[in-house]
């Protein structure tokens, strides 16, 4: 029976950097999820006869969701339901579905990065048709609609086996568990080199991937042991927990500190690797070389040849504002164009779409390419396995050559976390007001060339966006940006992005704190953080 409950619309139901992320205790509040789910249905014009993607990355109220989310579906006429099995996706393979299926849309489960379990965050991400992260005008039109909601429509059903393969029936709506590793492991395998990688662990190649106690753990386990023969135990921490063991699931030398040490002890194995909440961001390290996201994106780019679903070439690439200049050069020596983009995956699904770009990535450890239109961990980790075969050298050769061909830019984000809303906000006022004087003006031992505030004009489309971050471009071949985070749940959260390009072939090797000092103080002399938060230091160092 399908019943038609009366609600109204809910405060603060604002898709930010990646869906609509709030305390999991928010999402249990009665209606809260129902509300968002029924204003996604009608942003994009109901769900009548359509076919959708759903899952998420197991994080504590994901399973209460997913059925929640079916007898929503069916109860707006949903032709069909695509489900991973016990309602488990990584956000890659469910854009991977949404495609390879030709599905209209899906729904993600997830916070991401941030931590789970009943204290912790919940998420719902809306994809489109070509499977990536509604653009923005799709997220204005849901948010408007939970503005306007007067009723949802539910059908009252038992919940239904998810964990049973097949096609199952709900009122009209069929619903088909699929399971959510095969077909996203059939993709990779037909985009790398699967038996070099093979005789690469068969030489004694050894890694360790850390899977955080998140959703890419059966992902991992059964590409690189069972299918790459990487020994039993290479990937730790592989079963899904729903609170992810009470880790916070982000992959970074500060969360993922255990790889850390280990790949800088004496036990170390040749390849760290590690992934978030939902399977879209990626760690890579060597032993005793962490590599940055900015500059794993510039080697990919620069490498890319070696990979067979690579090796006719790169169309362009791209990169997210704040993320380091590392891959405009390697761009500019292969004669391709590089776009930069805001904050968030969205902004690069018109340049995948038309072909202009193959490559996309951003600081916060994402990465990928037009095989889905998403970031996708996996596919980078497979990414470096691939270019460490061919090129037999090990991560920290292949980041010497790198940085002595296309020098190295230095680069550190600081995080200052839920700090007071409004004083986060005054700052980026005062920057944005004072930005015309900022330009020739000296800040520390730094002069200041170019000061703005971000904004960007979608070459396909058109859209313009704006209030995306300031940038600040030094005389001395440094940068530094700041912008808010969107997708914290408490507080605000003030990122800050410091860069310096150095010249090479000296310098090379530098700490990169020290190398950045004169861009942290600059930095401090502008924003004065201490004053403002009170807080003697970033709370998280990256
Ligand atoms: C952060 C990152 C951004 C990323 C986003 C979603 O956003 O900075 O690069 O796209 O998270 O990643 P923000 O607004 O907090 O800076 V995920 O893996 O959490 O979906
Ligand atoms: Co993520």
């Amino acid at each position: 029976m399908i019943e038609t409950i009366v609600t109204r619309p809910i405060d603060g139901q604002k898709p930010g950097t990646s869906g609509l992320r709030k305390k999991t205790r928010v999402f249990q509040e009665p209606g809260y999820l129902e509300n968002f789910v029924q204003s996604i249905w009608n942003g994009i014009g109901g769900v009548q006869g359509k076919l959708l993607v759903l899952g998420g990355d197991g994080r504590f109220f994901n399973d209460q969701a997913v059925q929640i989310i079916l007898r929503m579906a069916a109860a707006s006429g949903a032709a069909r339901v695509i489900v991973g099995q016990n309602g488990l996706l990584s956000t890659p393979a469910a854009s991977h579905l949404i495609r390879a299926r030709g599905a209209d849309g899906g729904v993600i489960l997830s916070a991401s990065h941030n931590p789970g379990g009943p204290e912790g965050d919940f998420g719902v991400k809306f994809n489109t048709a070509n499977g990536g992260p509604a653009p923005e005008r799709v997220t204005e039109a849901i948010f408007r609609a939970t503005t306007e909601l007067e009723e949802y429509r539910i059908l009252r059903a038992p919940d239904l086996d998810l964990g049973e393969l097949g096609i199952h029936r709900l009122h009209e709506t069929e619903v088909e568990i699929v399971d959510p590793v095969a077909d996203y492991a059939a993709l990779m395998e037909r985009l790398f080199d699967f038996d070099a990688i093979r005789a690469l662990f068969a030489s004694g190649f050894r890694m360790r991937f850390d899977a955080m106690h998140a959703i890419t753990g059966p992902y991992a386990r059964a590409i690189l042991e069972t299918r790459l023969g990487a020994p039993a135990g290479s990937v730790i921490n592989a079963t899904p927990l729903p609170d992810f063991g009470g880790g916070h699931p982000d992959p970074n030398p500060v969360w993922a500190h255990e790889l850390m040490a280990l790949m800088t002890g004496p036990e170390a194995p040749d390849f760290g690797a590690a992934s978030d909440g939902d399977g879209d961001r990626n760690m890579i390290v060597g032993r005793g070389q962490y590599v940055t996201p900015s500059d794993s994106l510039a080697v990919i780019a620069a490498n890319a040849h070696l990979v067979p679903g690579y090796a006719g070439g790169l169309k362009g690439v791209a990169r997210s504002m704040p993320s380091s200049a590392a891959l405009d050069r390697v761009a500019e020596a292969l004669g391709i164009a590089c776009y930069a983009t805001p904050t968030g995956w969205k902004f690069f699904g018109n340049l995948l779409d038309a072909g202009r770009a193959t490559l996309c990535g951003e600081e916060s450890a994402g990465t990928g390419s037009d095989h889905i239109r998403e970031k996708d961990g996996l596919w980078a980790v497979l990414m470096w396995l691939n270019i460490l075969a061919a090129r037999e050298q090990s991560v920290a050769e292949v980041m010497a050559d790198h940085w002595a061909r296309f020098r190295r830019n230095y680069y550190s984000r600081h995080d200052y976390e839920e700090v007071d809303s409004g004083a986060a906000t005054t700052l980026v006022e005062e920057l944005r007001a004072g930005l015309d004087r900022l330009a020739g003006a000296r800040l520390g031992v730094l002069r200041v060339r170019t000061a703005e505030d971000f904004s960007y004009s979608d070459p396909v489309d058109g859209s313009v966006t704006t209030k995306q971050g300031i940038q600040i471009h030094f005389v001395e071949d440094a940068r530094l940006v700041l912008r808010l985070s969107g997708t914290g749940t408490a507080g605000a959260t003030l990122r800050v992005y410091l860069e310096r390009v150095v010249a090479g072939p000296e310098g090379l090797a530098e700490d990169p704190q020290a190398a950045l000092a004169e861009v942290i103080a600059a930095a401090e002399e502008l924003c004065m953080f201490k004053t403002r938060f009170g807080r003697a230091a970033p709370d998280v160092v990256t």
